[in-house]
């Protein structure tokens, strides 16, 4: 496997019924601790447990190598190195310590559906660690808060491996707080240091969109202000009906809404593209004419799910062709 930073979008998979369906499409990452693009960022120290996150972790820093024990074991295959905010452990050398480390493993895409992760994280510490995956509590070595033995968790690298639902929309991270037992007061007597290998592939669909929908392409007669009918088209992995129509935009133009007292969203479902599954239809309203600029080639069609449904904010970029 290629190592450092790799982040290939690929297509794995592509069978198409008709024009417009789903594109199974994917990506990779692999991140380790000390490379020359370090996805990681370190906080602290501190001197009692906080999780991720929390504001008393203050501002951090891009984590560095560190003064390496030799008794501290290295990650098999791969070239990760220990990492701390310090060369020597700094601050009050002896007390218990807290870092937090956050690893920014990169964003996926804002129309992904059934997103499916593989691969794993695999970290250790001196001396014990507690991690998570996007939120996910994925496990703990040691004694991360409260009293502690000191039985050399060190000495043991976990691996985590990534499940359903690991990978979101937007920013993806692993968060890990690596405590530092308290003991001896000298910088190579009782040092702290970090390690990390993140592995993973995965897949997704994507949600695709079209501006007026069974033209095509999607040829535009934009001389100022009107509405134009935009469809979220569904898959097998997307029900549109999971859509809050009522917040769909085009380049930030709002949907239509008919009638005074009763106001109704402009927005109907039928299958636009003859693939079998509905699609949502919605009328934008460009009141000031202004919403698609000249020359435009694409517009950015944007929609939130419903609460019930994770409420997940989502966008897609479609391609247009404007006639005058
Ligand atoms: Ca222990
Ligand atoms: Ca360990
Ligand atoms: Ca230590
Ligand atoms: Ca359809």
């Amino acid at each position: 496997m290629k190592r450092g930073l790799v982040l290939a979008v690929i297509v794995v998979a592509l069978v198409l019924m008709s024009a417009g369906s789903a594109f199974a499409v994917g990506g990779s990452a692999n991140y380790y601790s000390g490379s020359a693009i370090e996805a990681a960022t370190v906080y602290g120290p501190c001197y009692s447990y906080l999780a991720p996150a929390d504001a008393g972790w203050g501002a951090g820093v891009p984590a560095i190598p560190c003064w390496k024990h030799t008794s501290w074991p290295l990650i098999t295959g791969s070239p990760a190195v220990y990492i701390s905010n310090s060369f020597y452990i700094s601050g009050t050398i002896g007390a218990n310590q807290w870092r937090w480390y956050r690893i920014n493993i990169g964003n996926i895409p804002a129309n992904a559906v059934n997103i499916v992760p593989s691969g794993y994280l695999k970290v250790n510490s001196d001396n014990a660690d507690r991690t998570w995956i996007n939120g996910r509590l994925a496990g703990t070595d040691g004694e991360v808060e409260g009293a502690f033995v000191d039985n050399h968790e060190w000495a043991t690298i976990q691996s985590y491996a990534l499940q359903p639902g690991d990978l979101k929309i937007g920013p993806n991270y692993m968060d890990v707080i690596v405590r530092n037992y308290a003991g001896d007061s000298s910088a190579t007597g009782n040092p702290t240091g970090f390690i990390y290998d993140f592995s993973a592939t995965w897949t997704y669909t994507e949600v695709q969109t079209d501006v007026k929908p069974g033209s095509d392409p999607s040829a535009l007669n934009w001389n100022g202000a009107g509405k134009v009918p935009v469809a979220i088209l569904g898959n097998e992995y997307f029900d549109v009906h999971t859509v809050n129509a009522a917040t769909v935009t085009m380049n930030g133009a709002a949907v239509g809404v008919r009638g005074k007292k009763d106001p109704t969203v402009m927005a109907s479902y039928s299958d636009t593209n003859g693939d079998g599954y509905e699609d949502l239809v919605v009328q934008i309203v460009d009141t000031d004419g202004d919403v698609i600029p000249a020359g435009a080639t694409s517009v950015t069609i944007a929609w939130t799910l419903l609460p019930e449904f994770g409420g997940t904010a989502m966008s897609d970029v479609t391609d247009i062709k404007l006639v005058q």
